[in-house]
C-alpha cells in the first residue's frame, strides 16, 4: 500500500477527484491511501493565520513556517518518515520517470504552497525536493498535487482494468500515440482509414508506428532524441526532415 500525505490550505479541492474513476478505485481497492491535512488546523493563534507579509517588503503574502512544520511533523514525525515534496513553479519538472520512481513506494508527502511563496526555511529544512508540473503559473500547488497523485496511482499494480493494464504506455518507445478510431466507419462523411478496417494486423501495426513517428516529428521533435527507432524509421525521419527543409541550394 502506497501512502500519500497531502498538506494544503484547501483539502476540499481534493475530495471529489479522489472519489472518481481510476484514482477512486485504486483507493477503494487499498492500493494506496491518501491523507488530507489542513495546514490551517496547525496555526497556533486564535485567528489561525497561515501567511504574513514578506520581510524586505513587496507585494504578496508568504506562507508562515510554523503551521507547515507543525502539520507535517504531526503526521510524519521529525525527522519525517517519508520524503516531503514541495509543489512550486520553481521545482524540477515532474516527469513520467519520476512518477514511476514515486510509485515504487513506500510513499511521500505533498506540500501545496501558494504561488506567491513559502518561507524559505520550509524549502531548506523540511522539503526533500521541489517539483513543478510545467511552465505556467497556478495560484497554488493543489492541482499540481492532484496531477502527481493521479500519474502515480495509475502505475500501481492492479490500478488499471484488465484491458487498460494490458497496454503498456512505454510500448511506443518514447513516441506520441497514434490516432485512434472506433465505430462508425463513416461519420459525417469522415472515413476511418482503410488500413484499420482491412484486418491486416501487420499493416495496421506498421501504419500506427509510422503515424506515431510522424506526430512526434511534427509536434514534439525533442522526444525523438531519446526514442528507440529502427534503421527504417531513422530513414523515414531523414526523408521528412529533408522535405521540410526543401531542396538544398545549388
Ligand atoms: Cl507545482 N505550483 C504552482 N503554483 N504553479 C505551478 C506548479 C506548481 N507547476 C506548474 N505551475
Amino acid at each position: 500500500m502506497l501512502t500519500i500525505e497531502i498538506f494544503t490550505l484547501f483539502p476540499a479541492m481534493f475530495e471529489p477527484a479522489l472519489r472518481e474513476s481510476i484514482l477512486g478505485r485504486a483507493i477503494e481497492r487499498g492500493l494506496l491511501t491518501v491523507g488530507l491535512h489542513n495546514i490551517r488546523d496547525h496555526a497556533a493563534d486564535r485567528h489561525q493565520v497561515t501567511d504574513d507579509a514578506p520581510y524586505g517588503g513587496g507585494g504578496g503574502m508568504v506562507m508562515k513556517p510554523e503551521p507547515i512544520f507543525a502539520a507535517v511533523e504531526s503526521v510524519l514525525g521529525s525527522p519525517s518518515s517519508l520524503p516531503v515534496i514541495l509543489l512550486t513553479p520553481q521545482g524540477r519538472p515532474f516527469t513520467q520517470e519520476k512518477a514511476w520512481s514515486l510509485a515504487e513506494g513506500p510513499g511521500f508527502g505533498l506540500l501545496c504552497g501558494r504561488y506567491e511563496g513559502v518561507d524559505e526555511r520550509v524549502r531548506e529544512h523540511l522539503a526533500a525536493e521541489e517539483l513543478s508540473i510545467g511552465d505556467y503559473v497556478l495560484s497554488g500547488g493543489e492541482l499540481a498535487a492532484l496531477v502527481i497523485v493521479e500519474a502515480v496511482a495509475r502505475l500501481l499494480p492492479g490500478a488499471l482494468g484488465d484491458e487498460e493494464g494490458a497496454r503498456d504506455d512505454s510500448y511506443a518507445g518514447g513516441l506520441l500515440e497514434y490516432p485512434h478510431y472506433t465505430r462508425p466507419p463513416v461519420f459525417r462523411n469522415w472515413r476511418v482509414p482503410d488500413v484499420l478496417l482491412s484486418g491486416n494486423h501487420a499493416e495496421v501495426r506498421r501504419w500506427r508506428r509510422e503515424q506515431a513517428l510522424r506526430r512526434t516529428f511534427q509536434r514534439r521533435p525533442d522526444l525523438l532524441d531519446h526514442a528507440e527507432l529502427t534503421d527504417e524509421e531513422k530513414r523515414l525521419l531523414r526523408d521528412w526532415k529533408r522535405e521540410k527543409e526543401g531542396p538544398p541550394d545549388s
